[in-house]
């Protein structure tokens, strides 16, 4: 039987920074519960305007994602920043308390209350992140977070759909395996706004990132004003580099700032996450649609076009109709 939910409280304690009202109001997002809108409703007016910073991290599976992450965190917590992880990894989620992949360091952060931790898995679902992750990143706001870092592995649209939630996408690639071109080809090349070459201690980082810099230059031609992606050598699993790679961030922030761009990135952001619903209540709506006789409206008119009966898109006057 399913424990009573009580909203307000949950959201309180979010407010509070109580780890455990933050878990359970993101495991009811991430379950579908019924409840999200109202979650929704009562993070918002307890937020305001979304306040937190989001950092995006991407690229293919073992490329230090996890390690840059840990390390990502250790900076910020430097600073006196309250920091939020999402892990959202669509094939492996993680469990329990194995949570990233430099386990020692994570740990360290596990029992810091500046720092919340959470993994998400969608499910399976194509475009599960795309609608969890916004609420829960409201969730870990309302906790009083400053910056949220979301991992996610590059294995298809989840690194399209981080680029569209987060303020600033970092794409990570490690030298050798053409990683540059297989990038390239992912798509990602077009999501960056900061490039770090990871595993920089192995052979071949140079030549990747002077690879990654002709591609990144040649792709896109640029105006004066326009954001140059920068690329930065790591080795994540040392801190080397990393002290580059958070001011590099740090510039791309004021440069969100200073050129309007992060003001429309967040609309942009919110204009998705509304059409997104919309899309949604819009499709259940017209499954639900029933003839006189209580039959499926849709299974009917399908029916008719099958048999060329009917044409689609007359098909589709008559459902919307
Ligand atoms: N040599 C080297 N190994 C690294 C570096 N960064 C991470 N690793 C290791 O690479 C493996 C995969 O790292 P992880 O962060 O889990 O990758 P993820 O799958 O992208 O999250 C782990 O064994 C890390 O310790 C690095 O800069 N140099
Ligand atoms: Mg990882």
């Amino acid at each position: 039987l399913a424990r009573p939910v009580d909203v307000d409280a949950l959201v309180d304690g979010a407010r509070r920074g109580d780890a455990r009202s933050v878990a359970r109001l993101i495991s009811l997002i991430e379950d579908g519960s019924p409840r999200v809108p109202e979650i929704t409703k009562a993070l918002v007016t307890a937020a305001g305007v979304e306040r937190a910073r989001v950092i995006g991290l991407t690229g293919s599976p073992g490329v230090g994602k996890s390690t840059t992450t840990s390390a990502l965190v250790s900076a910020f917590r430097a600073r006196g920043q309250r920091v939020g992880v999402l892990a959202v990894d669509p094939t492996s989620p993680f469990t329990g308390g194995a949570l990233l992949g430099d386990r020692v360091r994570m740990q360290d952060h596990a029992t810091d209350d500046g720092v919340f931790i959470r993994s998400m898995a969608t499910r399976g679902h194509l475009g599960g992140l795309a609608w969890a992750t916004p609420q829960a990143l409201r969730v870990l706001d309302v906790a009083g977070c400053d910056v949220i870092l979301i991992e996610t592995v590059g294995v298809g649209q989840s690194e399209v759909e981080i680029a569209a939630t987060a303020d600033t996408t970092v794409v990570l690639l490690a030298p050798g395996m053409g990683d540059a071109i297989q990038a390239a080809k992912a798509g990602i090349l077009e999501i960056g706004d900061v490039y770090a070459v990871n595993k920089a201690d192995r052979d071949g980082a140079d030549a990747t990132a002077r690879e990654l810099r002709m591609m990144l230059t040649h792709g896109q031609p640029r105006e004066a004003g326009q954001w140059r992606p920068p690329i930065v050598k790591t080795v994540a699993s040392t801190g080397q580099g990393i002290e580059e790679l958070v001011a590099e961030l740090d510039r791309h922030q004021e440069w969100l700032t200073e050129s309007g761009a992060g003001g429309r990135r967040r609309v942009q952001r919110a204009a998705s996450e509304v059409e997104a619903l919309a899309v949604a209540r819009f499709r259940a709506q017209a499954r639900s649609f029933r003839d006189d006789d209580g039959g499926s409206r849709l299974e009917t008119l399908a029916a008719q076009v099958a048999t060329g009966a009917l044409d689609p898109y007359s098909a589709a006057d008559q459902l919307t109709a």
